[in-house]
């Protein structure tokens, strides 16, 4: 794998190789121009894309490209693509868009099959009208697609009740680096004999196989559903009400905390200041339940500035496009820092997360899945000067360590790509401890000459 134009801004081959290959596999690509940056991936401009219909045709793809010794980059629909270190070399930009059917829809066995370049939207739509869904969440799910989410392993607020996406994988197909296509688990919900290769393709980043399909188990969608929402004057005093909530029966649907910054995307009336945090509580089910949850929710924040139960639709999904919104990596110029914490240090940690930002120079906003113990932190200046930039490198330093102290993590989900280079350089992972030296080996039995987006994930793998 030539290794030459690494981070440059222009095609990282001009060979001829490639595309003779593509062609003798007969299929169908096109040259990216010198002023065409729709595909480019962390600044590295590829030099072909192509778009494969079928299984077969991105098997042929990955092993033409493998044959030739070039670089694929898996690609859905783009939303997660600036996540990790910019590619060793991205010869050709593999899109998934044309596997977009449902291959398998099972209403009475509650399991589905879909090709990987579906949108979650798409797949949730066809779920609706049998009542069902699939249980993910995460922001910019209408135009997303399934496989990508699911190498990134994106999740949103209602991972409290039903958790992430590994515990709803049953089945993955995938097309490894070699172009040979293999398959774990299946359509069953206990069907995995020796390793569970679909834990290993959640969350992989496209480093060891293109996911072409995937089996999923569904859950009812719930009857009906309500909202406590409720300000207080500190995150600490939100922390009493959610470790009650945690130990209670109640088993609320997701439990969100928004710094002032955050909850400004709420609907009006909704809104805290200064070091305030809005804590919004989601119930879902049966009418009687809810009520109850409802009920006893309010009765917890004894303490809170204000309180009230939000059970109109409308208001409902503006919450529900807020409680999304702070995670959306999607925005240009965008630096995006996600802590992960034990959920008992959620409020901690958010609160820590809002002041660190604050002592940076940065206005922040932060928003915490606080049952989970997940904390995203969203950083906009107007203009990412050299300053800014190393403030920015300050802070994840600063909040990497108190993650770790916390037995967590922080993962830079996105940035701007100056943040990676030069005088910042920012590692968007952080050390991958000891298991670092397997998931290497790994790496190099699976994808041995580095195909497979090379050089994006923990520790340049
Ligand atoms: C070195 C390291 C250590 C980590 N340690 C922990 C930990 O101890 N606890 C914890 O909760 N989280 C940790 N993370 C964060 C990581 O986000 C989780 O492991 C993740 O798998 C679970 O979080 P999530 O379900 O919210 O996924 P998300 O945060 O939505 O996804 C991030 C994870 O998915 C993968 N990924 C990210 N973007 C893409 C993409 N575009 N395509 C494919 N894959 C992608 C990566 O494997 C990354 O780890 C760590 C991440 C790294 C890199």
């Amino acid at each position: 794998m030539s290794e030459t134009e690494s981070g440059s801004a222009g095609p990282s081959t001009t060979t001829g190789e490639i595309e003779a290959a593509l062609s003798a596999a007969d299929l169908e690509w096109r040259a990216v121009g010198a002023d065409d940056d729709a595909f480019t991936v962390a600044g590295v401009r590829p030099a072909y894309v192509c778009a494969p219909a079928s299984v077969d045709e991105v098997a042929a793809t990955v092993k033409a490209a493998s044959a030739a010794g070039r670089a694929v980059i898996p690609r859905g629909a783009g939303t997660r693509m600036s996540l990790g270190f910019p590619p060793r070399a991205a010869d050709l930009v593999l899109q998934t868009t044309g596997l977009n059917e449902i291959v398998e829809y099972e209403p009475a066995d509650l399991t589905v099959t879909v090709q990987a370049g579906m949108t979650l939207g798409a797949i949730q739509e066809r779920l609706r009208a049998e009542g069902q869904m699939l249980a993910l969440d995460p922001p910019a799910a209408e135009t997303a697609t399934i496989g990508g989410l699911i190498a990134a392993n994106a999740s949103g607020p209602l991972r409290l009740m039903y958790g992430t996406a590994r515990d709803i994988v049953i089945g993955t197909r995938v097309v490894n680096a070699d172009g040979i296509v293999s398959k774990a688990g299946g359509r069953v919900v206990k069907n995995v004999a020796g390793y569970d290769l679909n834990k290993l393709y959640v969350g992989s980043l496209g480093t060891v196989g293109v996911i072409v399909e995937l089996s999923f188990k569904l859950h009812p969608l719930p009857a009906n559903e309500g909202m406590v929402v409720a300000a207080f004057k500190t995150a600490a005093d939100a922390a009493k009400p959610i470790a009650a909530l945690m130990r209670s029966p109640l088993g609320p649907a997701a439990i969100e905390v928004l710094d002032a910054g955050a909850a400004a995307s709420l609907p009006d009336g909704l809104a805290v200041d200064g070091d305030g945090v809005v804590l919004v509580v989601s119930a879902q089910g049966f009418e009687k339940a809810i009520q109850r949850q409802l009920r006893d929710i309010q009765a917890l924040c004894d303490q809170a500035t204000g309180v009230q139960s939000i059970r109109e639709g409308e208001t409902l999904t503006s919450v529900w496009a807020a409680l999304r919104s702070y995670s959306d990596p999607s925005a240009a110029d965008l630096a995006l820092l996600k802590l992960a914490v034990p959920p008992a240090r959620g409020t901690v940690a958010l609160a820590t997360a809002h002041t660190a930002a604050q002592e940076a120079g940065f206005m922040p906003q932060t928003g915490a899945h606080a049952g989970s113990g997940v904390v995203y932190l969203r950083l906009q200046p107007d203009t990412w000067t050299t300053g800014a930039l190393a403030n920015l490198a300050a802070l994840v330093t600063r909040l990497r360590g108190f993650a770790r102290g916390e037995g967590g993590s922080l993962v830079l989900e996105a940035c701007p790509l100056a943040a990676l280079q030069g005088e910042a350089g920012i590692d968007p992972w952080g050390d991958a401890g000891s298991g670092f030296p397997v998931m290497r080996s790994l790496k190099e039995n699976l994808d041995p000459k580095g195909t497979l987006n090379p050089g994006r994930f923990v520790g340049r793998l």
